[in-house]
């Protein structure tokens, strides 16, 4: 009876020192589901579906408890949103940053809650870049040099162009404006005739350009849209003024979303720049090391490349988004 009762004691003992080594170490951080807040932007664009799927997946995959926010838009809802992850002790919370500006005092509030910080997609603008642990996202001055190089090709350098921009202080806009304009600088007769913004939606592609259609009329030749969203919509409002898009009226876009890979293929836009939304698996290996407190790098560019109707056929059957 002695010797059974010692060793069941020794095993009851084993099992408690185990646990008390788990429970309260590394390892415990481990082992339970991380919790993760995710503030997006909203769902203006097929792009931004495609960036929230990725996200949401690749959570699901990971097992993590994802809380996640659609701030239709606005920065006060994502701000709000931010906060309530912080009352909320999440392990990590994931940004879209709607626009550059304003992000300081709940990034502090996320600093001293020592909740690590990841922006995905779009960049901001602060004194103290410790506020973030990386930013994973394209370089859209890039993105706005290659639409520009693509378009002073198929134009002989020579076009009265009408921009889409996206929406107002979103870091896409304002760069993908930044690159587009010092592409075509090297060509005097590439000029911007109007340029006004979308907010990256179809329905706000489509009035803008029915509204430069309607002043401009035949003196617009070309059209770069910040996204193919606004593209397609800027299409719909060509073919309603009786003009041939991606002949009468030359289109350049980004995102490289499914859409606009079916509106090369039927002709009607020429070109689009892909700016992939795939972000999920890059955003939660960022969560991990954040949260083991290894250093990241500031920022990780996603490549891009330019398709056209010379290649939509022969890949569009292999997009994934
Ligand atoms: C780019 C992203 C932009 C897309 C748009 O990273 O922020 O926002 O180009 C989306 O389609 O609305």
């Amino acid at each position: 009876m002695k010797k059974s009762f010692i060793t069941s004691l020794r095993s009851v003992g084993m099992a408690a020192l185990s646990y008390a080594l788990v429970a309260g170490s590394p390892l415990a951080a481990m082992a339970k589901p991380l919790t993760v807040g995710f503030a997006q932007v909203g769902a203006e664009s097929a792009w931004r579906t495609a960036e929230t799927e990725s996200i949401k997946a690749e959570g699901t995959k990971r097992k993590v408890n994802l809380k996640f926010s659609d701030a239709q838009g606005k920065q006060e809802n994502q701000i709000k949103a931010v906060k309530s992850f912080i009352a909320q002790g999440v392990d990590a919370i994931i940004i879209a940053p709607v626009v550059e500006t304003g992000w300081e005092p709940v990034l502090r509030e996320a600093k001293r809650a020592k909740i690590p910080v990841v922006l995905v997609d779009r960049g901001i603008k602060v004194s103290d870049d410790s506020l973030y642990s990386t930013l994973i996202a394209s370089d859209f001055v890039s993105e706005g040099k290659m639409a520009a190089e693509w378009l002073a090709k198929k134009v002989n350098e020579k076009a009265s162009i009408v921009e889409l921009q996206g929406t107002p202080g979103a870091a896409p806009a304002i760069d993908r404006k930044k690159g587009f304009e010092a592409g075509i600088s090297k060509y005097p007769a590439m000029k911007i005739i109007a340029s006004q913004s979308g907010d990256f939606r179809r329905s706000g592609g489509k009035e803008v350009m029915e509204a430069l259609l309607k002043k401009y009329g035949n003196e617009v030749t070309a059209v770069y849209a910040h996204n193919d969203d606004m593209a397609l919509g800027a299409i719909q409002a060509i073919e309603e003024a009786g003009k041939k898009p991606g002949t009468d009226v030359v289109v350049v876009s980004v995102d490289g979303v499914k859409g606009a890979f079916e509106a090369m293929v039927s002709g009607k836009l020429n070109c689009t720049v892909e700016c992939n939304p795939l972000l999920g698996p890059m955003a939660f290996d960022a969560v991990e090391q954040a949260i083991k407190g290894e250093k990241l790098p500031k920022k990780t560019v996603v490549q891009d490349k330019a398709y056209d109707q010379s290649t939509a056929k022969d890949v569009i059957a292999s997009r994934q988004y």
